[in-house]
Order: structure tokens, then C-alpha cells, then sequence
């Protein structure tokens, strides 16, 4: 619904939407997939294009760059958007609640949050909800209980990019009696640091390879924090008995084998390491030798998101989820893939 439709229907609209928010919002599953909030939201766009508000994590890594400008890129170009309200969060949940509330009072069309953790999201999307503007996420997810109050999430299968690291590392390791790990893990609470970690060890588990945790700490996505836990890992445990640093994207994995490197070991060798994500600072260090394998985790998805908003504003039946193509990169490929990355 257009924003400048919508101020002028008034209670009648908020009467509506709460309504639909009451009734379906406690179902937590099942439903016809597109949750309580969508059709009461979807009031079609108009020749003047749509007012989408987007609440953005942050700008901790070379993935969340290329994200933002993808999206801002992909509104500026779209005839159907007449304006993107961009809100940089700082990994703040709170700002981006602060955003959301802002994009309500303002009534803009439909609402983009690519939610910093999984939870804590219920009651501004039910504000949200109750106002009639339907909600995309981007990116991340947020936790089951709340995915009613959603209309439908485009991103990453974080399980499955866990699930390939996985899947490496039992065929690397399958002949070590007891694979020593370190877990690089993201932000707490995000969706993709608990994904990347449970789909990873599950697979380990389902191919019962003899591993042992020695330590897993959170580096918030960043290359600092990534460097500094890497730092404690070597003087809590040493690297000599380490085989494997899983890092949960590229920033923590480039600060780490800085660490490596300054503690006199050879990233790559002395200890083998996965990223996710697959920037071209990723895939340079991979050329260098300092890294194993890496996982792709796709930003560029700012051009299908606008589908998906004018979708969204139209009130279409959409799939809850629809995830991002991505692949998986070994030393083989990088010296061929490393022109070719978009970020
Ligand atoms: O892997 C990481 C970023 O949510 C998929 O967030 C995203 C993750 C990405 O900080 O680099």
C-alpha cells in the first residue's frame, strides 16, 4: 500500500491490520505461507513506485558492503521504487527497532530487515503488523515463534553453508583418529553463526568423524574480533595440535591467520581453515596458501529483493523462503575464481 494511500485511510486500515495480526499471528506454523499480516498489507503499487524502508545490520564485513550497495543500487535503478530509506544499524539490535518504529510512523510501503539476531523481534513486528505494512526480511532469519509476522525471508541457507563445511572436513580428516577443531563463530544469536555452527557438526556427527571442539568463541564477524579470539585460542592452547579453524566468514578467518602468522606458524599448513562468505580478499588469501576451503555465501541479491517488494506491496502469494544460489571452492579453484569475485 502506497504511503501516501495509506495516511489517508486512516484507523480504518490500523483496525484492519490489527485484526489480521490477532488472528493469525499466534498460529506459529503452518498457514497458507504467507502469514497474518499480507494481505491486509498488500495494497498494490502505484505509478508514483513504493517507499521501502530497509533496516541494514551494519557495515562489519566486505559481504554487508557489497549487500547495502546491491540493494541501494538495485532501488535507485527500479522504476517501481520511489524511494529507499536505508538505516545502518551498527549491529545494534536496538537501532534496528528504533528503524522500524521510524519506518511505521512514517508509513512507508513495506519494511526490509535483515535482523541482526534470531530474537527479541515480536513486538515491533507486531507493531509493524498491526499498522498493515508487511515486513521482508533480508538475509537473515529470526526465530519459528515469530514467522507470522514476517511475509516471506530472502537469503542464504546458513544450515546447508555449515552443512558443506562439514562435508569437507570429514572428507579431509577421514583418516585422523581425533580431528582437533577451533570455531571462529559469528555474532550471538545471529541466525547464520548458530546455522554455520549446527549444520556443520551435525554432519560430523551423522559421519561419526572422531573430532574434538577444542574451542569455540564468537569474533562478532569482524576481522578485530576474529583476530584477538585467535590470539587467545594460541595462548590458551597452542597451535601444534590444532588440524582445523572453522571461521564463520571471511573477516575472521583473514584476522585469525593474521594472528597465526604472528604467533610463527603457517596459516594453511601448520592448520587448515574454512571461511564463509568468498570475498576476493577470501579467495586472494586462498591463492596465497593461507586457506582451505571456502564456502560462498551470495550478497548480490538487491535486484530480486525488489521483485520481492513489489511482490510483497501487491499482496502475491510468496514461498516463506527463498534461498540464494551459492557454491564451494577448494585450492583448486581459487586462482580461477578470484577475477570473478562481485565483492
Ligand atoms: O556471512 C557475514 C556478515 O548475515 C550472511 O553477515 C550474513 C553474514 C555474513 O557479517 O560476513
Amino acid at each position: 500500500m502506497l504511503k501516501k494511500t495509506l495516511a489517508g485511510l486512516g484507523a480504518g486500515a490500523l483496525l484492519l491490520g490489527m485484526t489480521a495480526c490477532g488472528t493469525e499471528g499466534g498460529g506459529g506454523s503452518g498457514g497458507d505461507g504467507n502469514g497474518g499480516c499480507v494481505s491486509e498489507g498488500g495494497g498494490g503499487a502505484s505509478d508514483d513506485g513504493l517507499v521501502v524502508g530497509f533496516a541494514q545490520v551494519g557495515a562489519e564485513s566486505a559481504w554487508r558492503t557489497a549487500n547495502s550497495e546491491s540493494v541501494q543500487s538495485a532501488a535507485e535503478a527500479d522504476d517501481r521504487i520511489a524511494e529507499l530509506q536505508f538505516v545502518d544499524a551498527q549491529q545494534e539490535q536496538e537501532n534496528q527497532i528504533e528503524a522500524i518504529r521510524t519506518f511505521v510512523t512514517q508509513q512507508v510501503d513495506v519494511i526490509v530487515l535483515a535482523p541482526v539476531v534470531e530474537t527479541g523481534w515480536t513486538d515491533v513486528l507486531t507493531e509493524a503488523c498491526d499498522a498493515g505494512i508487511p515486513v521482508i526480511l533480508a538475509d537473515r532469519g529470526i526465530e519459528d515463534a515469530d514467522e507470522d509476522l514476517y511475509v516471506t525471508r530472502l537469503g542464504s541457507d546458513f544450515v546447508e553453508e555449515g552443512r558443506k563445511a562439514g562435508a569437507w572436513t570429514v572428507e579431509t580428516f577421514a583418516d585422523d583418529d581425533n580431528t582437533r577443531i577451533l570455531e571462529l563463530e559469528g555474532t550471538v544469536g545471529s541466525a547464520p553463526a548458530n546455522d554455520r555452527n549446527s549444520g556443520f557438526f551435525d554432519v560430523l556427527d551423522e559421519e561419526s568423524l572422531p573430532y574434538e571442539l577444542v574451542d569455540s568463541q564468537s569474533g562478532d564477524f569482524t576481522a578485530e574480533g576474529g583476530k584477538s579470539v585467535m590470539e587467545t585460542f594460541i595462548s590458551t592452547h597452542g597451535l601444534d595440535d590444532i588440524d582445523l579453524l572453522y571461521a564463520h566468514n571471511d573477516e575472521m578467518g583473514l584476522g585469525a591467520i593474521q594472528a597465526i602468522e604472528e604467533a610463527g606458524y603457517t596459516p594453511g599448513e601448520d592448520i587448515q581453515i574454512i571461511i564463509v562468505d568468498g570475498s576476493k580478499a577470501g579467495f586472494e588469501a586462498g591463492v596465497a596458501g593461507k586457506l582451505n576451503y571456502i564456502v560462498e555465501c551470495n550478497p548480490v541479491f538487491g535486484e530480486q529483493l525488489m521483485d520481492v517488494a513489489v511482490q510483497v506491496a501487491e499482496g502475491e502469494e510468496l514461498d516463506k523462503f527463498t534461498a540464494v544460489e551459492e557454491s564451494v571452492y577448494g585450492p583448486d579453484d581459487f586462482e580461477a575464481e578470484v577475477d570473478n569475485r562481485q565483492f
